[in-house]
């Protein structure tokens, strides 16, 4: 059965591969799964028919006969679970390569995020350079601890898993803020992921999405 995902219609990175979408896709390239996309305006989002599918009224989704999912680490362990190629056989390797796919999420997500939306939201505020360093140094605090545990290993622990693909759409959310290139061994880890043919032939289909939709 082919899932159908949403995304944006226009995605406001002007498909640099930021919106959640973009870890869904690369999990379903990792595993060799076609999927379908339904794309929605931000008006769309928020109606009751979207809303039945996602509660927040957010992308992405996704649906697989009669399931349907929201938030892209539930939609990414899903479909780890189901499919090879995105968490180890070992049961202890799987519990770590899992507790990464958190650590994105949980721990290093949520200090990048708060930087960004500062940047978007808070630029006309009187104490705004002072509030971003506060932000800058809690995500350089975590970037520190990341880049430490990573060494000069490939990926987090062993093979590359669901937990390296959350990481690395985490890290790039730092794109164009100067951060990542303080931490040579994140900068290579992210280029790592990149360069993996499954992640460029999920950050073309959604660059496709918003090119078609800028000529169009
Ligand atoms: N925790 C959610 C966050 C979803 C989210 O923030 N989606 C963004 C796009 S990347 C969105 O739909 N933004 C529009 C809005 O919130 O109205 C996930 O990981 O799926």
């Amino acid at each position: 059965m082919i899932p159908t995902i949403t995304a944006f219609e226009r995605s406001p990175d002007r498909g640099k591969g930021l919106a959640r979408d973009m870890r869904v896709r690369w999990a379903l390239e990792e595993v060799g799964q076609p999927y379908d996309v339904r794309l929605l305006s931000f008006s769309e989002m928020k109606e009751p028919a979207h809303r039945a599918l996602h509660p927040f009224g957010q992308i992405p989704t996704y649906e697989e006969g009669n399931l349907a999912l929201f938030e892209s680490g539930a939609i990414v362990f899903h479909i780890a679970e189901r499919h090879a190629g995105l968490l180890p056989h070992d049961a202890n390797a799987r519990a770590r390569a899992v507790a990464w796919m958190f650590a994105a999420l949980n721990t290093v997500e949520p200090p990048i995020v708060d930087r960004e939306i500062a940047t978007l939201m808070e630029r006309d505020k009187s104490w705004y350079e002072e509030r971003l360093a506060i932000l800058e140094d809690r995500v350089r605090s975590r970037l520190d601890e990341l880049s430490s545990r990573l060494g000069d290993a490939d990926w987090l622990d062993g093979a590359f898993s669901a937990g390296d693909l959350l990481m690395v759409t985490v890290l790039r959310r730092l794109n164009g803020s100067g951060i990542l290139q303080e931490y040579p061994k994140l900068s290579a880890y992210v280029a790592r992921g990149e360069a993996r043919p499954a992640y460029k032939r999920a950050f073309d289909a959604q660059l496709a999405v918003f090119a078609a939709a800028s000529t169009g």
